[in-house]
């Protein structure tokens, strides 16, 4: 009889995915509380391993696997915390989950964008702090996304669901793209332009770039300076696109609008500056985190284990 495959959920699964994965499997699930200490004991002998943003992939883990581990099955679309080069040294498939939630977290992004723009839970606070006391003119006003020119940086599948979310509000586009994007540009009238020019005109910069050695900080110090003072940045893509003292400090003086950010640098830390900061709408990583999205995420996880570890084709690689 052949042996069991072992499938190691370093973390967690969610059920849609686990029923898929079979009972002549053996699944062992780490939790969320575990430790990179008990990651590096679980993985011993695995075939397939599921990771997620929250669990680096290096040498160390993979070595500790042992050769007959196939594939790193990655519980999310962004894989910046697996290192590609070293799975490939091994001969081990990586796959991620693109698409399926895509609509979720580009709805994010707008959630995010007009929260911002009118610093929504600023004034949340404020009423149920019971500060509220009347109608003022001038309380409580923040930006029109209406007809204002939106950024997106980074024009793959998010950026532009989330360009074409913000139809209804008769906004301009600029993007920014290593390729043009014809399809955009004919549907949306979106024009391609550099970084900087986009930085210096965008009322609304959202960032959906992937997350590597050439995007890190993308807004800075620097970057920041170009852009305009009621400007509003928006960042579900990953924390380390933005140095976030930069833009604490920007928001604090007046040289930048409002911030809507869902990711950080060093999650689940929470940059301090930016709790203090004002204008700011911070959410816990919630891009994906819609019932409809997650469950097809694990399920995407779960198909592609089933199919590298049948010796087929993985379903979404990587690379
Ligand atoms: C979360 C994401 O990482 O897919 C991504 O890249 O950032 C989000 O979907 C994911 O939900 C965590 O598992």
């Amino acid at each position: 009889m052949s042996r069991k495959q072992r499938i190691v959920i370093l973390r967690e699964l969610l059920q849609a995915g686990l029923d898929l994965l079979g009972e002549q499997n053996e699944v062992c699930l780490g939790g969320l509380g575990s430790t990179p200490e008990d990651w590096l004991n679980l993985v011993r002998g695995a075939d397939a391993i599921v990771a997620d943003p929250t669990v680096p992939v290096g040498a160390d883990l993979l070595d500790s696997a042992g050769s007959d581990l196939k594939l790193v099955a990655n519980f999310a679309v962004g894989y910046d915390n697996v290192d590609l080069d070293a799975c490939a040294e091994r001969g081990v498939v990586v796959t991620n989950t693109p698409d399926v939630l895509t609509d979720a977290t580009a709805e994010l992004a707008v959630a995010l964008t007009l929260a911002a723009a009118r610093d929504v839970p600023a004034a949340e606070r404020s009423l149920r702090a019971g500060e509220w006391s009347g109608w003022d003119p001038a309380a409580y006003r923040g930006f029109e996304l209406t007809g204002s020119t939106v950024g997106v940086v980074g024009m793959g599948r998010i950026g532009r669901r989330y360009a074409e979310m913000l139809r209804g509000f008769g906004v301009e586009y600029l993007y920014t793209s290593r390729r043009a994007r014809e399809e955009v540009e004919v549907e949306l009238g979106a024009r391609r332009v550099g970084l900087n020019q986009l930085l210096a005109e965008a009322d609304v910069v959202s960032l959906h770039l992937s997350a590597n050695d050439e995007t890190r900080h993308t807004i800075n110090r620097e970057t920041i300076r170009l852009m305009k003072p009621s400007a509003v940045l928006v960042n579900t893509g990953r924390g380390a696109l933005v140095d976030s003292s930069a833009v604490a400090a920007a928001l604090a003086e007046g040289r930048l609008g409002a911030a809507g950010l869902d990711v950080y640098e060093g999650e689940p830390e929470v940059p301090p500056e930016l709790l203090d900061a004002p204008r700011t709408t911070l959410t816990p990583h919630i891009g994906s985190a819609t019932f409809r999205a997650r469950d097809r995420m694990a399920e995407l996880v779960a198909r592609n284990i089933v199919e590298v570890l049948a010796g087929r084709d993985p379903v979404t690689p990587v690379g």
